[in-house]
């Protein structure tokens, strides 16, 4: 098939060599509110130390403790015999894993234990099944629903210190790792091998895999490579009781009984923990390129979404928006700049493939034939691999400004793709005043709102206007109140707008085989029961 002619203004167009994610590889992952610096930015323990006032969960929302028994001292030296030295009880040092990224969420847990290896999270499940001791697993903390930190005093079960990789398949590009490998590292250590991880997020300097697996993450690569449940091979659990459940299999395709390693993924710690991953990697593609583009309105972010799937078929491996209220909170909150004129909504669109010539003359064409017919009014092509990492920035640090805009209401919606900027309109007229900030993005490919709504603090008020009116709303237009961050603490209650009542029976029962006494992230996924 013969490719269009390159128009004049595309000579600037060049392509960005490297996969975006070894641009990710010197990216940082920020703590709202919190200093500058790369290395400032590495823990959370140093920001949440010094602003400690977070609300506790227990203070700020109707829940209750469920009869659990209290960590003894006979408890404590149990856990110092399986885990010697790894076991954590400085409130300091407890601190940041206490409270959660958004600082919308605090425990008050008074232990944390760092495991190893799937043999000791086994004894301590053992051991806290017997003796009836609520347990919350956690990976990076990135979290955003509130279901990576205690609401009362459960245990933290941490996977920070199980961050080895078991094996790397050439061939096949199949990667076996422990859980708490962090994803950055994992997509450097597969890109050295050429070969990327088919997930990416902003959160990937902290996030672990298997923090990644129990939430059925989604991120920035869903659109090229697909959910994590199609991606993961294969999967260790430690069970309730303390059960090694061996699914760890490398196969691509096994068609033997139950695909039980779907049930753990997506279950957010309250079927199992999850102790190690087998997950598919696909070739680094060697040709990326990155366009950042304004659009007149929403009706055209959307004719440029066909357009470009379109002309760009196979390649596109992206295709992000953010309206103008994000451009103006990444400028003013992380002094990044617009690369383009302003405008009501901005694009950006990422092709991956294998041939430059051949990805470069198509991107050319479409974005000859998107500002040719007014879709698009303005763009910039990555030219190096700097640009790239800045037009990505834009994007993927919009969480991270938002945070410090303030406190931060969160949803996470998937919606017809035609409907999906409504919402946000409706929330402005709805709520006028009372917030700060209603801005809507997303990963306009996948059908994925992020609506966020900021105001200067939590306000009950400003709460009750927003929830449930956003998950009636999005239920009457059959979406789903959880895209991909799942429902944690904060969305737990709001199931049953995206579930039939026989669903939620059904995990119900899931959930009592395998957690029979519900030590697993109680207060977690699953309604409160009244
Ligand atoms: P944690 O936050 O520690 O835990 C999350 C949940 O998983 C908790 O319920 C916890 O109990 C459970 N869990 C953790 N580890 C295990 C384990 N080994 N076994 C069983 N249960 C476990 N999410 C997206 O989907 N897409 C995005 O694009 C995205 N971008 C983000 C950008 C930023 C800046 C931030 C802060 C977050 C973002 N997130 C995104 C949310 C978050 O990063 C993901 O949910 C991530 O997968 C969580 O991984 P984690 O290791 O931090 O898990
Ligand atoms: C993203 O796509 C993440 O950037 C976070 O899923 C979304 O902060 C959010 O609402
Ligand atoms: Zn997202």
């Amino acid at each position: 098939m013969e490719l269009c002619r390159v128009p004049r203004w595309s000579l600037w167009l060049l392509q960005a060599c490297a996969p975006r994610a070894s641009v990710g590889q010197r990216r940082w992952l920020g703590c709202p509110g919190g200093m500058s610096g790369p290395l400032a930015y590495r823990g959370f323990s140093s920001v949440a130390s010094r602003t400690p006032e977070v609300t506790l969960t227990q203070e700020r929302y109707p829940v209750q403790r469920l009869p659990f028994s209290v960590v003894s001292e006979e408890d404590l030296v149990a856990f110092e015999h399986i885990v010697p030295g790894r076991v954590v009880t400085d409130p300091e040092a407890l601190e940041a894993s206490n409270v959660d990224w958004l600082r919308m969420a605090r425990g008050c847990s008074q232990v944390m234990l760092k495991p190893r290896s799937s043999e000791e999270v086994s004894r301590i499940l053992r051991h806290c099944h017997e003796r009836n001791l609520a347990v919350n697993p956690q990976g990076g903390n990135t979290g955003l629903v509130g279901g990576s930190v205690p609401v009362f005093d459960e245990i933290i079960l941490s996977t920070a210190l199980m961050n080895q990789v078991t094996s790397f398949d050439r061939v096949s590009g199949i990667l076996v790792c422990q859980a708490g490998c962090v994803l950055e590292e994992l997509s450097q250590y597969v890109q050295e091998r050429d070969f990327v991880m088919p997930l990416d997020l902003g959160a990937k300097g902290s996030c672990h895999i298997g923090g990644n697996v129990a939430t059925n993450a989604g991120g920035l690569r869903f659109l090229r490579y697909g959910s994590l449940r199609g991606t993961v091979l294969g999967l260790e659990v430690v069970l309730a009781d303390g059960t090694i459940l061996d699914c760890l299999t490398s196969l691509r395709k096994d068609n033997t009984g139950y695909d039980l390693k779907q049930l753990f993924i997506g279950s957010e710690g309250t079927l199992g923990v999850i102790t190690a991953v087998s997950i598919l990697c696909p070739p680094r593609p060697k040709a990326v390129n990155v366009a950042f583009l304004g659009c007149p309105g929403f009706a055209e972010v959307l004719q440029t979404f066909s357009t470009c799937k379109g002309m760009l078929g196979e390649i596109l491996s992206a295709f992000e928006f953010m309206d103008a209220g994000c451009m103006q909170l990444v400028q003013q909150h992380l002094r990044l700049d617009n690369p383009v004129q302003e405008s009501p909504f901005y694009l950006l669109v990422e092709t991956s493939g294998s041939s430059t010539e051949h990805d470069t003359e198509k991107l050319s064409c479409f974005l000859e034939q998107v500002l040719g017919s007014g879709l698009v009014t303005d763009g910039t092509v990555a030219t190096d691999e700097s640009k790239a990492q800045a037009l990505w920035a834009l994007r993927e640090r919009i969480t991270e400004a938002l945070s410090r805009d303030g406190y931060v209401y969160k949803y996470d919606l998937s919606l017809p793709v035609e409907q999906l900027y409504d919402l946000v309109a409706d929330l402005r007229a709805r709520l006028s005043s009372r917030a700060r900030h209603v801005v809507g993005y997303g990963h306009l490919g996948d059908g994925n709102l992020h609506l966020n709504v900021t105001a200067e603090a939590f306000s009950a008020v400003l709460l009750d206007a927003l929830e449930p009116y956003v998950y009636a709303w999005t239920a009457g237009r059959r979406g789903s109140i959880s895209a991909e961050h799942g429902l944690g603490f904060r969305k737990r209650d709001a199931l049953g707008h995206s579930k039939p009542p026989a669903a939620v029976q059904l995990m119900w029962q899931v959930k009592a085989l395998l957690d029979p006494r519900g030590i697993l992230n109680p207060y977690k996924t699953l309604p409160a029961r009244a």
